[in-house]
């Protein structure tokens, strides 16, 4: 039977070919810890945690209605947290970024939906459990935003795996 729940998150799909060179860096750090796969790159707008599926056709709705310019983010440094999760970041505010998360957190909230109240963290998750990073790396990845998207964070049969339900284009600059 079908849980009525679902665990759903907004964010921005890494494009395919990036994930694919960000992992590629990754791998050749030869970090310890459990990466994250890649088709599953992705950097977290707004967590709505579990949520009711008879919830969905109005976040589709809310989201539909955003009106966000598309940015540009350059992801230029490796952190390590001290639960060992490593994640990309990047090292200037994005504004692009910031206003496309208050965006959603704002609907969600106008929609009664109200988020968690820490800060946003902008990071893209690589690996859990790791127990050092190597000194001085310095990552320099530039990901073109052109879209965002609300994704179900499911388990299936070779661990978590995040299930896209609608994306949205950002506005186009030109
Ligand atoms: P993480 O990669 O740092 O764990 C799906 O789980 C996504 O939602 C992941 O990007 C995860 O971030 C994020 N996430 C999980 N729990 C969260 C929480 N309580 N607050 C904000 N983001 C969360």
């Amino acid at each position: 039977m079908k849980s009525d729940a679902l665990r759903l998150f907004f964010a921005l799909d890494c494009p395919p070919a990036l994930a694919e060179v960000i992992v590629a860096w990754r791998d050749s750090l030869h970090l310890s810890g459990r990466p994250v796969a890649t088709a599953n790159l992705h950097l977290t707008l707004a967590f709505l945690g579990q949520q009711p599926r008879a919830r969905v056709p109005e976040l589709l709705g809310l989201a539909a209605r955003l009106q966000v310019p598309a940015f540009e983010l350059r992801l230029d440094r490796l952190v390590r947290r001290r639960n060992g999760l490593v994640y990309l970041a990047p090292s200037q505010p994005i504004e692009g970024l910031l206003n496309l998360a208050q965006a959603l957190r704002d609907a969600l909230l106008a929609a009664g939906i109200g988020l968690e109240n820490r800060p946003f963290l902008a990071h893209l998750s690589l690996l859990r459990h790791c127990p050092k990073l190597p000194p001085d790396v310095i990552p320099s990845f530039d990901w073109p935003a052109t879209n965002f998207a609300l994704y179900a964070s499911e388990q299936g049969p070779h661990g978590t795996q995040y299930r896209q339900l609608q994306q949205w284009p950002l506005l186009r600059n030109d």
